[in-house]
């Protein structure tokens, strides 16, 4: 019997054949076996996919024991810093990670579509940020190893549907998870320590901001949560609002760029080195290489309200766009 295979199972099977993580490859493979027409004819086809998914998922963790870089349920950190998507089934959160950077994670009208990790890059200037696409939360069917990913990120973003008419309901619920996963979302106010609880910095992106509904909803977001949170209203479809949340994350990751530069040569600003911010001169010089962070004499400094070329020694504190000249 022939299998009549649609076009977009020979996409997806293009996508497996161009994996370069076993992660990629099982997210190929599921997909193609979702697409295949259920049937005899596609049966052994069936039976080899998932052969291979279950070969896929065994090697990837065996691989695991011996470090974390292969496990396909985390992510190892890229780029400036690493953003997890926290938020309800259906909410957006796959359809923001391809709006925002060049991953193509499965999207579909339905709940519970993602179902491993994805990331991509998210580019602010001159910096890129990794962002994490994950499965939804939810009170019992959300596996532990999501909530591991969110630990480790630099920061959330809790995602919610603004066409959603029981957006709040579903907002408490994530806060509610986050709550009992030990994990404390902190927003524009610093909320009091917790002994357990990890501290987290964390924006709301409200999405689908091009449904009728939006306005409305994000004003009763703003209403109730705008002074624990700095909100976004977006549309991964149109575009609209995205182009804040950069900014709005690497101001809430915490860190600042600073530039090299050789005597007598222009510095190369395409390069920052990522410092978290109140790093010093000894910071930095720690970055680029142990001799010189030991044999530093000086530091000459150019950057916003400095002198230009200014003397300066190790304790010196470092501002985001600072050049800086090493002398040893
Ligand atoms: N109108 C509109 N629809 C959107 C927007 N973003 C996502 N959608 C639709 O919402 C549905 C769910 O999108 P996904 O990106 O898969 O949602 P998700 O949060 O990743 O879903 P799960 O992985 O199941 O948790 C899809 O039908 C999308 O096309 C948007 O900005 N505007
Ligand atoms: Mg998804």
């Amino acid at each position: 019997m022939p299998a009549n295979l649609p076009p977009q199972y020979f996409d997806a099977e293009k996508r497996y054949r161009l994996a370069k993580t076993p992660q990629e490859k099982i997210q190929a493979l599921e997909e193609m076996l979702r697409i295949m027409p259920k049937h005899k004819g596609t049966e052994k086809l069936q039976g080899e996919l998932r052969r291979k998914i279950s070969k896929l998922k065994v090697e990837a963790t065996k691989r695991s024991s011996g470090g974390r870089k292969s496990d396909i349920y985390f992510v190892e950190k890229a780029g400036a810093g690493q953003v997890a998507l926290v938020g309800p089934p259906n909410s957006g959160k796959s359809s923001l990670l391809a709006a925002l950077t060049n991953a193509r994670p499965e999207v579909a009208d339905y709940p519970f579509t993602t179902r491993l990790p994805v990331a991509g890059m998210m580019k602010f200037e001159n910096v890129q940020i990794q962002i994490v696409d994950l499965p939804p939360v939810d009170p019992h069917l959300t596996e532990p190893w999501v909530y591991a990913v969110m630990r480790n990120a630099n920061i959330l973003w809790i995602v919610l549907d603004l066409s959603d008419d029981d957006l709040l309901e579903h907002l408490e619920i994530v806060l509610q998870q986050l709550q009992e996963a030990n994990i404390q979302p902190v927003g524009l106010r610093e909320e009091e320590e917790s002994d357990h609880a990890l501290a987290k910095r964390t924006l709301l992106v409200g999405t689908k901001a091009d449904d009728p509904r939006a306005p409305d909803h994000l004003e009763i977001l703003r209403e109730l949560y705008g002074d624990r949170f700095a909100i976004f209203g977006v549309s991964s479809l149109d575009g609209d609002g995205l182009d804040a949340l950069g900014r709005a994350s690497f101001e809430l990751l915490g860190i600042i760029r600073v530039y090299t530069k050789a005597p007598g040569k222009e510095p190369d600003l395409s390069e920052p080195v990522i410092l978290p911010q109140g790093s010093t001169v000894q910071d930095f010089a720690e970055q680029i290489h142990k001799d010189f962070s030991r044999k530093l004499k000086f530091a000459r400094i150019w950057g916003p309200g400095k002198h230009g070329g200014q003397r300066v020694q190790r304790d010196y504190p470092l501002t985001d766009s600072d050049i800086l000249e090493l002398h040893i």
